[in-house]
Order: C-alpha cells, then structure tokens, then sequence
C-alpha cells in the first residue's frame, strides 16, 4: 500500500515509517521540522542523539535495501498539501504532524494559539485535499486519550449511546478535555467526523495514551535510525522522564499527590497499532474510534514501578501540581478495538523498563538538570493588564 506519514521526522513518526515501510509498504515521509524548532526555541535537546531526516532516510536505505520518499513543507500551506497527494497518490495517510506537548500549549496566549492553529487548520487543510483529490484515502488520524479527560463514567471508544427522555442516539463521547493541546484534538475529532458525514471520508480516530520506551525493531538496526527521547519538563512525559531521573539520581517529580491516572503504551504497540489500522481500513463515510493503550496506571504508580525496577536508590519528590487535572477519579477504558485487529501488547514490564535504563545510561551525560524542573503552570500563562 502506498502510505505517506506526516509527521515522519518526530517521536513516533519516524519509527512508523519504518515498521510500515519493514512490512513492504511504499512509504514517504513528511515534515516542516517544527519539533527541531522546538528544541532551539526552549534550549533542550533529545536525550539520545538523533540524525537529520536525509540521514535517517539515507542510512534506512543502506541498512534495509528500501526506499523512502521525502518531502518537506508545512501542512498549513494548503498547496503544499495539495501537491504532495497528486505526486505521491497515497492510499492512506498517517497523520502525527501536530504541536503535541499540552506544556507548549500552555505556555501563554501565543503559543495556545499556535498550537490550535497548526493543529485544527493544518488537519482542515489535509481533509479538503483528501475530499477534493480522492475521498477512498484512508486517513488515520493521532488523537489522544485526554481528549475525554477524566469522566466519572466508563469511557467508551469514541461513541456513547444515550438514552435521554426516553429517546436513544448514538453520539461522539462527551469531551473534557485538560489543555489548549487536548482540546485541539478535540476540534480535529469533531471536524474529522463532520467531514466522514458530509463528504464519506473514511477516517479511523486513534485516541493514544502516553507513550513510552524509544526502541523498536528497525531503529535498533543502526544509530542513525535512533528517534528522538525527550526528557525536559515541557515535551518529555512522564515514564520516559521517571526513567531519565531515576539514572541520574534525580527524585521523581511526581505532580501533587500522584493519584492521577493515564492510560500508557510502548512505543513498539504504536507502530502496530498504525499499521493495524492501516491495513484494515475505516468504510467510506465511518468515523473509527480506536482507544489507543494498553495498561493504566496513576502517576504514583509509574514512580513506584520505576523505583523497583531500577537497581539502585530511587527517590521520589511531591511538587505542587502545575496543572489543573483531577487528583483522584474514576478511570475505566474500553479499549478492545485494536487487540480485535490482533493488537499484542507489550505489558510495562521489568525488561522494558531496563532497556530504557541502559539508552538513558549511554547519554546522560547530554542531560541539562535545569531543564527537568516545570516551568509551565496552568494558571500562569496570563499576563497582567
Ligand atoms: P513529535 O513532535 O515528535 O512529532 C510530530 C512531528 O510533526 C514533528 O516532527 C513536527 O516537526 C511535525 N509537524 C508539526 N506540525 C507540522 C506541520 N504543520 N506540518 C508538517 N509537519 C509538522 O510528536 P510525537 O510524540 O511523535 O507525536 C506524534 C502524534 O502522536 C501527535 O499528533 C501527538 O499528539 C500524538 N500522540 C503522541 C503521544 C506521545 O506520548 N508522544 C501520545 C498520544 C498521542
Ligand atoms: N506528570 C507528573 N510528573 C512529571 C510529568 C508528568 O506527575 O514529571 C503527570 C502529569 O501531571 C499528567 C501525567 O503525568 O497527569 C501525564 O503527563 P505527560 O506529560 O506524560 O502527558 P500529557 O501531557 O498528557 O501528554 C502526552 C503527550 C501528548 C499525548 C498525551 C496522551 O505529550 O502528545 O496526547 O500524552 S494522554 O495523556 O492520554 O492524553
């Protein structure tokens, strides 16, 4: 299948683009380089050293025989957008390429607005180039699980019945959301599903917990394939950061008093799912949820798993929450469609937790202490008068 992954130089999109190009798809890749941005404008950089995407894409073609076609440019320039699915003819889009840490979007009016921005118009303009062009593309679309928030009720894939004054309907879950980021996927999902209605996109929503870990089977295959592993209190989250501090001897900042609860994957459930998804196509015109996790865990929880895995002394620090989330809630996810495509997880187990000690062994001395600490708060993006 022709698959184009926006998104292709981050995190999750680069070691996408080789699991699906590994299983013989045609892949090209995507990006503007934001993230590298990113990391200029808040002085951090990934804890393992990572290639430019010429490199990355040169090395994949040395180490796996295959080709990856590139293309660099902004999805906020509809042209551009537009060109890319004339030329490369996709059968499937994967869809990463958004502002993705609620910390950045919280930061102040600005970066709020940027972050919506890139986001919703970005994602916009990528729907009208799929209607326009050719509405068979199968689009897989990376939500997050914030998107519902933390309800008191069990939280369903995507769609919730209702039954309201005697009468029935099946209606998009109700949203909570907890940052200008989250809520950003929140307009997509609600755009995306509009767009599967009026036009019959077919489009499936993958609603991910946090990630973590920073290997799979490709990129391991050379160090120039390695993805990025941020650590910095802004882009880095919470198991990957429990781990860094946990080598570096650093207490675990947990927020508050750690009863918060998430659902959490391994990067290497990630790329599965995407090509699970891929494979199996949404129908024209189907709104697809999928509740991407595998396990979850309160925070306080992940600190305590991380101190009894790591072989040495573990301390662990309560800061004042920065956020504004609930301390202790309900948390219950249904989360079967996935495992329903033949989705194995990987469990958070001992072994996992102890290579991520050893990537984090091999690179910290690259670690900046400074930048461990939150600077964002919730409440302090507003400015005076
Ligand atoms: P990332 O920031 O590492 O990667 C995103 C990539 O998209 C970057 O390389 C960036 O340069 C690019 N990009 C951003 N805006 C763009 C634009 N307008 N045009 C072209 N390229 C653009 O993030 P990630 O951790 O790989 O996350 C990928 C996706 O998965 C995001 O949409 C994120 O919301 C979602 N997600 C991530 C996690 C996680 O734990 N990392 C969890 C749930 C969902
Ligand atoms: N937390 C701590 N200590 C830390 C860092 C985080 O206690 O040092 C807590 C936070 O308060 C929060 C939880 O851990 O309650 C998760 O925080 P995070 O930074 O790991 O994750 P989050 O901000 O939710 O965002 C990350 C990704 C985002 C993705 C989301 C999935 O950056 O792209 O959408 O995870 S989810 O959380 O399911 O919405």
């Amino acid at each position: 299948m022709r698959v184009l992954v926006l998104g292709g130089d981050g995190y999750l999109g680069w070691p996408t683009a080789l699991h699906l190009s590994d299983r013989d798809h045609e892949v090209a890749v995507l990006d503007n380089f934001a993230r590298r941005g990113y990391d200029t404008e808040l002085g951090v950089q990934s804890l393992v050293p990572i290639q430019d995407l010429d490199t990355r894409v040169a090395a994949w073609q040395e180490v796996s025989g295959r080709q990856l076609t590139q293309y660099t440019g902004d999805l906020m320039d509809a042209d551009f957008v537009y060109q890319v699915l004339r030329e490369f003819r996709p059968e499937a889009i994967v869809h990463f390429a958004e502002q993705r840490a609620a910390p950045y979007s919280m930061i102040d009016r600005a970066h709020a607005v940027y972050t919506q921005q890139n986001n919703v118009i970005g994602t916009l303009n990528l729907m009208y180039a799929i209607a326009e062009i050719d509405p068979g593309i199968h689009l897989v679309k990376l939500g997050t699980m914030g998107e519902y928030g933390t309800p008191n009720i069990d939280i369903e894939e995507g769609w919730l019945e209702v039954e309201h004054n005697g009468r029935k309907d099946r209606m998009l879950y109700p949203k909570k959301p907890g940052s200008f980021y989250h809520l950003s996927k929140v307009h997509d999902s609600h755009n995306l599903e509009f767009g599967c209605r009026i036009w019959g996109l077919r489009v499936t929503d993958l609603n991910q917990g946090v990630v973590y870990g920073q290997q799979t089977p490709q990129t391991v295959q050379d160090p120039r394939l390695a993805t990025r592993f941020d650590y910095d209190a802004v882009f880095g989250t919470v198991l990957n950061r429990f781990v860094i501090q946990a080598v570096l001897g650093e207490p675990l900042t947990i927020y508050g008093e750690g009863g918060q609860t998430r659902g959490v994957l391994d990067i290497r459930d990630t790329v599965e799912c995407v090509r699970l998804a891929v494979e199996n196509p949404a129908d024209a015109g189907e709104f697809r949820v999928f509740n991407q996790m595998t396990e979850s865990f309160s925070v306080a929880q992940i600190a305590q798993t991380v101190a009894e895995c790591f072989p040495g002394p573990v301390q662990v620090e309560h800061l004042e929450n920065p956020r504004v989330e609930q301390a202790e809630h309900y948390y219950n996810v249904k989360h079967t469609g996935l495992v329903g495509l033949g989705l194995q997880p990987h469990l958070l187990s001992e072994t996992l937790i102890e290579s991520m000690f050893d990537i984090v062994s091999a690179n910290k001395d690259r670690v900046d202490l400074a930048a461990l600490l939150p600077t964002v708060r919730w409440r302090g993006g507003l400015k005076d008068g």
